[in-house]
């Protein structure tokens, strides 16, 4: 899996989609630009943008707008990211400092704002009504899914249902409605939006299984941050939600003193991987991860056979191999 061919197919549109992110992060307040830059230009790999654009071409449509909306789908995702290494007090974000390690956490937080704004005015210039509302929903819905993970956390007994609402939330939506938003703008039947939005809903809940197993399995430099984050922070993902459910009692003694009494000694990032390897939590997350990556694939099947539907098959399974 690769996302070379999608890189290629919407390279054109995307031209105009990065001119319009420069563009539109300009501002008197210097400062905005450049915490705006510093990690917008860091290397991201654009995917939700992209989406955008290949569910605008599969469906047919010819005119501008899609190239607005994915500036701010981009948008409200970079502000998304400077939010959250705020909320989860993350040093490294795509192998550079975070943003708040150089400007400090209000900046990080003021400049998402700006960026949010800035998305919601594209959106507006675009007029579509129902665009605007998939994505402002979108931006409530990470907003709650981000509330019900800070609920959750330090808290061993949450379960494998909260723990997917949390992600749905969180990550899935903006993925969903990046990818709505293309047969929306070019008119296509009910169904074909509804299909694109579960495209997207099941691609990002692989892509956060993912993240969440990389966070224990992963390298800190192939990854840019840094792995154990989850834990320090005793965030309840997946992982763990299966490594607590399968163990004996003094491995849940274990979790709890680590991940509700933050008790986190030199050695206890090395001895929770060994359980999850014991439990198969790590294998068994990512075997959901490409439950759900089928589903993805599922959802293309009412959009007839074409370069750009066999690249966005590709991006599905250039997201489960992230994992290796
Ligand atoms: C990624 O989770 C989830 C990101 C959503 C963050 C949203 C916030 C609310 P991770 P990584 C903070 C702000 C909402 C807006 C601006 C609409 O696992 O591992 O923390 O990349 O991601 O840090
Ligand atoms: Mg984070
Ligand atoms: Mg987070
Ligand atoms: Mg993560
Ligand atoms: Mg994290």
């Amino acid at each position: 899996g690769s996302i070379d061919q999608l890189v290629e197919l919407v390279a054109a549109d995307m031209e105009r989609v990065n001119a319009t992110i420069l563009s539109r992060t300009g501002s008197d307040v210097t400062m905005i630009p450049e915490v705006a830059n510093h990690l917008i230009s860091s290397g991201g790999k654009r995917l939700r943008p992209m989406l955008t654009l290949a569910m605008a071409n599969l469906a047919g449509y010819a005119g501008e707008g899609h190239v607005k909306l994915a500036a701010s789908v981009e948008f409200m995702h970079t502000a998304t990211l400077l939010h959250d290494d705020v909320v989860d007090e993350s040093e490294l974000r795509r192998g550079r400092l975070s943003a708040r390690m150089v400007w400090g956490n209000e900046a990080s937080v003021l400049v998402g704002d700006f960026l949010l704004g800035q998305a919601f005015r594209m959106m507006v210039e675009v007029g579509s009504l129902r665009a605007l509302d998939i994505l402002s929903s979108a931006a409530a819905t990470i907003a709650e899914g981000e509330v019900m993970q800070l609920a959750a956390a330090k808290n061993t007994a949450t379960t494998e249902d909260e723990y997917l609402a949390v992600i749905r939330g969180k990550t899935a939506e903006l993925f969903a409605a990046a990818c709505e938003v293309g047969p929306v703008l070019g008119g296509r039947p009910k169904a074909e939006q509804t299909a694109a939005a579960s495209f997207g809903m099941n691609l990002g809940i692989a892509f956060q299984l993912v993240d969440d197993v990389l966070d224990y399995g992963g390298k800190s430099a192939k990854l840019g941050k840094n792995v154990g984050d989850d834990f320090r922070e005793g965030k309840i993902t997946l992982p763990v939600v299966l490594a607590f459910r399968r163990g004996n009692d003094v491995e849940r003694e274990f979790w709890v003193r680590a991940l509700e009494q933050g008790k986190i000694g030199d050695n206890d990032l090395n001895h929770a991987i060994g359980l999850m390897t014991k439990h198969r939590a790590l294998e068994d997350t990512l075997n959901r991860a490409h439950h759900y990556g089928a589903m993805a694939v599922d959802a293309l099947a009412l959009f007839p056979p074409s370069p750009m539907k066999g690249a966005l098959e590709q991006v599905v399974a250039f997201c489960l191999a992230r994992s290796h």
